[in-house]
């Protein structure tokens, strides 16, 4: 063999590792959804509503999670006896925290974190109250994050403590995504999600490498409202109530949002570019009030999958697993209910989603499921708030699969 086929061949193998996941198969929301198990990641740890479990880029042995009252904790994935988090970063000063939906919400490292040391932050503030989104830097000196390098990219008033979102993200095409909620009370009493000239009750996409017209990020030229007057161009979809946990699936790359329902209904979208999901005209599959004269667009993006307050009431979203351990599991998307507990499995293909299947129900325990979290090897990580929502927080992971 000669040298040059060698080097293509190692090279192929190379490529081969580092292109995604391949695509869900058309027919992938057909198969069998299997039920599941878990149990205690670092049992011996006690942690204050934990709401985001993530890790690095680079970084294969942290988890990084987010303590809603705003400390961020680094844990060892490779020592489970670990009984004190130690503080990543604590900006609790910075962070308001007194609604039961404020706090430090959520956190992205930047896909080039490894070089650049630059991460994204969405937490709740006062006097007056709003969401901002703010760009830390880690000192190269020391490795911590400088909290004297926050830049605050985006401040969105925030008429009312509820509904404020949100996961910051980056999608597969290096743009931040953001999720921001409805503005609060009940019903939209302002008409945000009908409204895409607001910020509220939208998914936004921004490009964070780049600044332009005086704003410290750009807009990117495909967002779908970019020249139109009626829309904010940051838009990438709305119509939205309170999407509190959204995620890509590394597969598909669709990005899968969990929205949270008022009255009846909760739903999973799947969220497109340009998209109205039809809050407040629309709760899950039904009609919630009537459309009001001049909306920018009635058509309306119906839910995935969606399920009643017989069944839960609050819908936490998840992620498609994409992991290697779990082979019945593969392009399941799995989601939750944060106050019943119960844990459902979703198949999506090219020809639409299958129907949700349980996989999972709380027994004597009484985990609320904040967050799911997708490790870099693609297992899953849950964030839960133990014994309601003033009790200790714990992390789990799926240890068992039915059929594997
Ligand atoms: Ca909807």
């Amino acid at each position: 063999m000669n040298a040059n086929l060698i080097v293509s061949m190692l090279l192929a193998v190379l490529l081969q590792q580092a292109e995604p996941p391949t695509s869900p198969l058309p027919n992938a929301n057909k198969g069998p959804i299997p039920r599941i198990r878990v149990s205690r990641l670092f049992p011996s740890l006690q942690l204050r509503r934990p709401v985001q479990a993530l890790q690095a880029p680079g970084d294969a042995r942290s988890l990084f999670v987010l303590e809603q009252a705003g400390r961020i904790v680094r844990l060892d994935l490779q020592d489970a006896s670990v009984t004190e988090a130690p503080t990543w970063m604590d900006i609790r000063e910075q962070v308001h925290d007194r609604g039961n939906e404020e706090g430090l919400l959520s956190l992205a490292f930047h896909p080039k974190f490894a070089e650049n040391g630059q991460f994204f932050v969405y937490y709740s503030a006062t006097s007056p109250r709003r969401s901002e989104l703010t760009r830390f830097t880690v000192d190269r000196t020391s490795g911590k994050p400088d909290i004297r390098s926050a830049k605050v990219l985006l401040e969105i008033p925030q008429p009312y403590s509820n509904h404020n979102g949100g996961t910051v993200l980056f999608g597969p095409d290096g743009m931040l995504y953001l999720s921001i909620g409805d503005g609060g009370a009940a019903n939209d009493p302002h008409n945000h999600s009908q409204n895409p000239s607001t910020l509220l009750g939208t998914v936004i996409r921004i490009d964070v490498d780049r600044a332009v017209d005086g704003k410290p990020y750009a807009i990117p030229a495909d967002n779908p409202f970019v020249g139109n007057a009626k829309a904010a161009p940051e838009v990438w979809a709305y119509g939205l109530r309170n999407v509190w946990r959204m995620s890509f699936d590394r597969g598909s790359r669709k990005l899968y949002g969990g929205d949270v329902g008022q009255n009846a209904w909760e739903e999973i979208d799947i969220i497109q570019r340009g998209g109205n999901y039809g809050w407040n005209v629309r709760e899950g599959r039904h009609a919630f009030a009537p459309a009001r004269p001049g909306a920018l667009n009635t058509d309306y993006v119906e839910p995935v999958a969606e399920y009643g307050h017989g069944e839960g009431v609050s819908v936490t979203g998840g992620f498609v697993y994409r992991g290697a351990r779990f082979p019945t599991l593969q392009g399941v998307y799995l989601y939750a209910d944060y106050a019943f507990g119960t844990i459902w499995g979703l198949r999506c293909g090219d020809g639409g989603c299958g129907e949700p299947v349980v996989v999972w129900k709380r027994g004597a325990a009484t985990q609320m499921w904040s967050s799911f979290g997708e490790l870099h090897d693609g297992e899953l990580v849950l964030c839960a708030f133990d014994g309601g929502e003033s009790g200790p927080g714990s992390l789990w992971k799926i240890d068992d699969v039915e059929g594997n």
